[in-house]
């Protein structure tokens, strides 16, 4: 396994983050109710400024390459949880199999609950973001954004979509569900961007 845990380095003196409280709870934080899936209808797309856009069924997502991370966990609205153990499939390697065009500069993830959250291209293409299916071993409870969600170590956890379904590259920057409501887009936790 991968420990990313001391990704905090390039950012930041300490791992725990001006401003956050280490909770060893997993607390669970959505904007609504926690969105019901069907396997057999499930669908993932990349899209956007790519030079081919993808879709995956379940069964197609579940037999991509993974990589499993030792991660920790930033929300902004105050608690980190240190060591979580994420499987999934990393950013970098859908970006590759899509072929980003030199167009793109920004990113939005959409989910089944209608959350969208955006950011800087240059933010998702890192080792650690990774669209993650397993938690500590196991699938991804659905409270938690089981099947699919993405995670974001080095950001607050706002810009990790729970119930991930699709990510479109932007040729401009847009605003996501909370970015629109004045958190910060680049959400950097050492630098304690919060809000815009
Ligand atoms: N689709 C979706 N993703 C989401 C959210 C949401 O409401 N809907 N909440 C975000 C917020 S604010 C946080 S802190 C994390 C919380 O993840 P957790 O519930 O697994 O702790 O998910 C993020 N991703
Ligand atoms: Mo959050």
């Amino acid at each position: 396994m991968k420990d990313v845990t001391n990704l905090y380095q390039e950012f930041g003196d300490e791992r725990l983050p001006p401003g956050q409280r280490e909770t060893s709870k997993f607390p669970v934080l959505s904007k609504g109710e926690t969105p019901t899936w069907d396997p057999d209808t499930w669908e993932f797309t990349v899209t956007g400024a790519v030079e081919n856009s993808l879709s995956f069924t379940w069964e197609e997502f579940r037999d991509l390459p993974t990589e499993t991370q030792r991660q920790d966990f930033h929300c902004v609205t105050g608690w980190s949880k240190f060591d979580c153990e994420f499987t999934g499939v990393p950013f970098t390697d859908l970006a590759e199999r899509a072929g980003v065009t030199d167009d793109a500069v920004h990113v939005m993830f959409v989910a089944l609950d209608d959350y969208t959250t955006d950011l800087p291209l240059e933010d998702c293409l890192r080792d650690e973001v990774l669209f993650a299916w397993a938690f500590d071993g196991k699938p991804l409870a659905r409270e938690h954004g089981g099947p699919l969600r993405v995670v974001t170590p080095h950001r607050y956890a706002y810009k990790g979509a729970k119930w991930v379904t699709g990510v479109e590259f932007l040729t401009e920057p847009e605003l996501g569900y909370w970015e629109r409501r004045g958190y910060s887009e680049t959400a950097d936790p050492w630098k304690e961007e919060r809000y815009s």
